[in-house]
């Protein structure tokens, strides 16, 4: 739901029917559109559904696209060399070739520390029903320790469907969780009926 008027987009009833169809479905309110709140009304909201026991979680969609759209660019423009830097770099190929080796390996390991470290700093505070905005990495990994604690399918797949009036953000989460736009954002209700 957006984060905006949350009296207006939270259904009670929504909630209801969805364990009513199964008892093997859980219901978790996504508060979108967090960028919108400030810290203490993110506070409020949190402490609102925390006593209804509403499980819940706020996130960015929007912040979490930009910055996967940022680090896209990120990497198109180091893939980018021009021409007199690439006649250079032939010239000196054979000096560079085992430094750069030497980068590459220290550039993953690198990496790998990085993704342990950030793995880390999101499992502290990953829980539902938190004044925490997540990120999409917390997300991430909030969604994969559901799959695992569910193993409803033999490969371990959680099946995620989401539900919320036009405009709220469903596709925008959906484009933000597989890391690629999917579905079609726009600011006209109707766009996603399947992908
Ligand atoms: N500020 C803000 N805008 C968002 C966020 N998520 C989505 N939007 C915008 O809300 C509009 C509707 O988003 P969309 O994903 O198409 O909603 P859907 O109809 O529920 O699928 C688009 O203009 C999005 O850019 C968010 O987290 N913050
Ligand atoms: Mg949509």
């Amino acid at each position: 739901m957006d984060a905006r008027n949350p009296y207006f987009f939270y259904s009670a009833d929504l909630e209801k029917y969805i364990k009513e169809v199964d008892a093997g479905k859980e219901f978790i309110l996504c508060i979108n559109k967090a960028d919108y709140l400030s810290e203490e009304l993110i506070k409020h909201w949190n402490k609102f559904f925390t006593d209804q026991g509403v499980k819940h979680f706020f996130c960015s969609a929007l912040k979490e696209q930009q910055k996967l759209d940022k680090e896209e660019q990120a990497e198109d423009s180091s893939d980018y060399d021009s021409e007199e830097e690439e006649e250079e770099e032939k010239e000196f190929e054979p000096m560079f070739d085992e430094l750069k080796k030497k980068i590459d390996i220290e550039n993953e390991l690198k990496e790998a520390g990085q993704e342990i470290v950030e793995e880390k700093k999101s499992e502290e505070i990953l829980e539902f029903n938190t004044p925490t905005v997540f990120t999409r990495s917390q997300l991430m990994l909030i969604l994969k320790q559901a799959a695992v604690k569910y193993e409803r399918n033999p490969d371990n797949r959680l099946n995620i469907g989401t539900v919320g009036y036009p405009n709220v953000g469903k596709s925008s989460l959906i484009n933000v969780l597989c890391g690629k736009k999917r579905v079609g954002v726009a600011a006209m209700p109707g766009k996603t009926k399947h992908f």
